[in-house]
């Protein structure tokens, strides 16, 4: 499979890498730009939950590459057309939000690809910019190669239908959404995304998407669980979120205050 200049993220994955990405939820292209030099090799762009607009995204991607990181938008619920526009910015992932189905996976994949895998339309004028590419054909080349698509697995249907999400073609991983999974499994009694319950069946997404030749990813508040699911297989992990390194980074401070005062 061909690189393609300026994308980072799938060559990665494909060399065997195991990614780690930040998870920006405030719509400043600055932090997001911050969290990248830092070193994160990609930076997630949340505008299911987080305050990204679709200006702020195609600002966001571009401070992403800016950092050195590789920019991915996770989209809203089901908003698939979304999914195609932030690509045409030059986002190198896209992470889609309670894929349940094949048919939900079906339309995922068919907004994120270009035929004969999907039905993407053609428009990736600021990514190629971003990314240096002189020829738009060479992006259409090895556009469907190099851009990934990860659906995330959440409710007790996904589980259902694992297999044929993760067989799906132009799915290229599956991704735990432990908090919506641990609501789901607990039919809306509890938030705890590190239950028995969902540590079960984070190995049976680890083993499906293994099964299927796709990548195993999750959603992991910190570096420790980061590290303790990529013993277990995971191989695309994000990690906690801006707003979490703030508040640790302020209360840091404040505790070395508190304690020298
Ligand atoms: C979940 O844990 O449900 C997520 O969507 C993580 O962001
Ligand atoms: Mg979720």
């Amino acid at each position: 499979m061909a690189s393609l200049p300026g994308f980072s993220l799938a060559a990665r994955l494909r060399a065997g890498e195991t990614i780690y990405t930040g998870w920006c939820g405030l719509p400043a292209p600055m932090v997001a730009e911050i969290v990248a030099r830092e070193g994160f090799s990609a930076v997630t762009l949340d505008s299911q939950h987080g305050m990204w607009d679709l200006a702020g995204l195609a600002v966001g991607i571009a401070a992403v590459r800016q950092g050195g990181a590789a920019p991915i938008v996770r989209v809203p619920l089901g908003d698939f057309a979304m999914a195609s526009r932030v690509l045409d910015f030059g986002a190198e992932g896209i992470i889609a939000p309670m894929i349940n189905t094949a048919a939900d996976a079906r339309a995922f994949a068919a907004a994120a690809k270009f035929p004969p895998i999907g039905e993407r339309s053609w428009g990736p004028h600021r990514a190629t910019m971003l990314a240096g590419i002189a020829n738009q054909k060479d992006y259409l080349a090895s556009a469907n190669d190099n851009v990934v698509t990860l659906a995330m697995i959440e409710t007790r249907v996904a589980l259902a239908n694992i297999d044929a999400i993760a067989s799906t073609p132009g799915i290229d991983g599956l991704f735990l959404g432990p908090s919506d999974l641990s609501i789901a499994l607990s039919d809306g009694r509890t938030l705890d995304p590190e239950s028995k319950e969902v540590e079960t069946e984070l190995d049976r997404i680890v083993a499906a998407a293994q099964k299927a030749g796709k990548i195993p990813g999750a959603f992991c508040a910190t570096a420790e669980r980061a590290v303790a699911v990529t013993k277990r297989g995971m191989r695309f992990c994000a990690i906690s979120s801006d707003m979490g390194f703030l508040r640790a980074g302020a209360r840091a401070q404040l505790d070395k205050l508190t304690a020298a005062t």
